[in-house]
């Protein structure tokens, strides 16, 4: 037997017997292995090689066209209870799932190779770490997973010590978007996924277990499974502190996990060290701190927008060993997408020789993917069994108007109702209108795999553990003027705020309280060499009482939707909140400075 766990076996033996694959290949994730399986793919077509002068070891991968992005419509969580999964899941009768996947899944590998992919999420030798199984028929699933887990034989072992595993099954199906569909069965850690071969759908370990599965375990288990990057920022007396923040899918978080400081505070020694971009797992430490593993080992980014302006560590990791997914080419054999440079590319995303008319070369959600070790600012924290310890957690959302460009929660509780309030402005990485703004509590809309009432009294929770719980605070990159252009710089610029996030921390920085939190004053955040034009500071630092409060009613009736699951503190929270806009209105309110 392949496995010395039989459950796992008997596992593999009864999905063999409903797909009926041709063969079955346990993945150890050997080089020899993957060396096999890219000449297989590349004889196949579903890898084409890249230059291999410039981009030695890389390929692209061409999706079929409208399997392209997360499918939100066809995703279910799956429980007994449908209150439960919530108002913010889809939900299926978990007998009913099961018969309409099992139909699904008969016969469906005829054919081909069954691959078993056993990976860990998070390092191998962690107790923070949780590990899964995924069985695909896809190769460019099983290339994909060897970059974004640790996966082969040593997490087989660990899971044969753990004797628990999530199990995920996934086929390719027939790529048609009505024989498509996402499940996630929380009650019996599993997941089903029909009929599309895109990451956040078919590579398991990711947003389906690391997030949606994850995040009912965490629940139960006392801890944190979160959408955020992580990040190291050291100061010029080499102090790193550690950040997690949360922003929707395609809001900058692969920038902001990379981010290379402006030309001045570079020279005095500030430095951002990369331990994740997409998933951060918190555990609290026997200090009462919260510790955080990113439970990847790659990098699955957005590559239009990524140049060497904007992040220039993701353009040095991308010239070797990694895979394009629906990017464009130039005539010499090179990935291109927009925003990367001013070539004209050859062909579009989908083969054809590139004309303007067509639209753009890349789709707006062509991927990379790629190891985390290749990023210049990769921290060897990332392989740390025991996490970083984290002083401070950041919200995000992409609004051109109301929300200042950071602020500060005044505790715990405040913090939990600034990230459940947030809301951003749709983008590519799903499959639907783009531009449009919704609720995104905690970034976690399409992530939660339970009830956001019951997830917000878990977030709760943690304020009475007698924990050092991190600071909370709320950024905004993506304010615009009245002409519609951004008011602030963004990317490496934004070490500004983050400079300011951590002086907080520390107690070294000023801040003036105002109704939706604390913000920092001009002469609070260092803006030297920095050309802004006063009035596009005073719009990114000042707070609007009428258009708030009438966000904060938009704010009480999403929360309605989750009725008697709403905790509480939350309501109790959501009402201060409003009363301190009241006061605001009526001239009263204080803005008194706090450092
Ligand atoms: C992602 C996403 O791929 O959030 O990270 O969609
Ligand atoms: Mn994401």
């Amino acid at each position: 037997m392949p496995s010395q766990l039989p459950a796992l076996n008997q596992w593999v033996d009864e999905v063999a017997r409903r797909t009926r694959p041709a063969h079955v290949h346990w993945c150890d994730g050997s080089d020899a292995e993957h060396a096999a399986l890219v000449a297989r793919m590349e004889a196949t077509g579903d890898l084409l090689p890249l230059s291999p002068d410039t981009h030695p070891r890389c390929h692209l991968h061409r999706s079929h066209p409208s399997d392209v992005a997360r499918v939100e419509h066809l995703t279910y969580v799956c429980t007994r209870d449908p209150r439960d999964a919530g108002p913010n899941n889809h939900w299926m009768e978990p007998a009913e799932a099961h018969a309409m996947m099992d139909a699904l899944f008969d016969g469906c590998m005829q054919g081909r190779t069954l691959y078993v992919i056993p990976y860990c999420m998070g390092p191998v030798d962690s107790p923070l770490a949780r590990c899964g199984v995924e069985i695909t028929d896809s190769p460019y699933v099983v290339a994909n997973m060897r970059l974004m887990t640790r996966m082969g034989a040593a997490a087989l072992a660990r899971i044969e010590r753990d004797g628990t595993f999530v199990r995920g099954l996934h086929s390719t199906g027939e790529l048609d978007p009505n024989r498509r569909f996402i499940v996630h069965f929380p009650e019996e850690l599993a997941i089903q996924s029909y009929g599309s071969c895109y990451g956040g759908n078919a590579l398991l370990g990711k947003k389906c277990h690391a997030l949606r599965i994850a995040s009912w375990q965490a629940r139960t288990e006392g801890w944190l499974a979160e959408h955020m990057l992580i990040v190291g920022i050291e100061d010029p007396r080499g102090e790193v502190t550690y950040v997690a923040a949360a922003f929707p899918s395609a809001c900058g978080k692969t920038n902001l996990a990379m981010l290379i400081p402006p030309p001045a505070f570079r020279e005095q020694g500030w430095k951002v060290w990369t331990i994740g971009d997409d998933i951060c797992w918190m555990h609290p430490g026997p200090d009462g701190r919260l510790y955080a593993i990113n439970p990847e080992a790659g990098f699955f980014g957005v590559a239009p927008g990524t140049g060497a302006k904007t992040n220039p560590n993701a353009l040095a990791m991308l010239d070797r060993d990694a895979i394009f997914t629906n990017v464009g080419l130039t005539a010499d054999n090179q990935p291109w997408w927009e925003g990367l440079d001013e070539r004209i590319p050859a062909f579009d995303w989908q083969g054809r020789p590139y004309d303007r008319a067509n639209g753009p070369a890349a789709h707006p959600n062509a991927r990379f993917t790629v190891s985390a070790r290749q990023c210049p600012s990769w921290s060897p924290k990332m392989d740390d069994p025991n996490g970083v310890p984290i002083s401070a957690i950041v919200f995000g959302g992409r609004r051109e108007s109301l929300v200042p460009l950071v602020m500060q929660a005044r505790d715990w509780n405040h913090g939990v109702l600034l990230g459940a309030a947030m809301a951003s402005e749709t983008t590519a990485a799903a499959t639907g209108a783009v531009g449009v703004v919704r609720r995104d509590p905690m970034a976690m809309k399409p992530f939660c795999g339970y009830n956001f009432g019951d997830y917000f009294s878990h977030w709760l929770s943690f304020g009475h553990r007698g924990l050092s719980l991190p600071k909370i605070f709320h950024v905004n990159w993506f304010r615009k003027g009245a002409d519609g252009r951004f008011l602030w710089p963004g990317f490496g610029d934004n070490l500004r705020v983050l400079e300011w996030i951590v002086g907080r921390c520390r107690g070294s920085r000023g801040a003036v309280e105002t109704p939706v939190g604390l913000l920092p004053r001009r002469a609070d955040l260092d803006l030297s060499g920095l050309a802004l034009p006063d009035a596009a500071l005073d719009a990114l630092l000042s707070v609007d009482p009428a258009g708030y409060h009438r966000e904060y009613a938009a704010i009480g009736e999403y929360l309605d939707e989750f009725g008697d699951r709403v905790p509480g503190a939350l309501r109790l929270e959501h009402r201060k909140a409003v009363a301190l806009l009241e006061q605001a209105a009526a001239g009263s309110a204080p803005r008194a400075a706090v450092g």
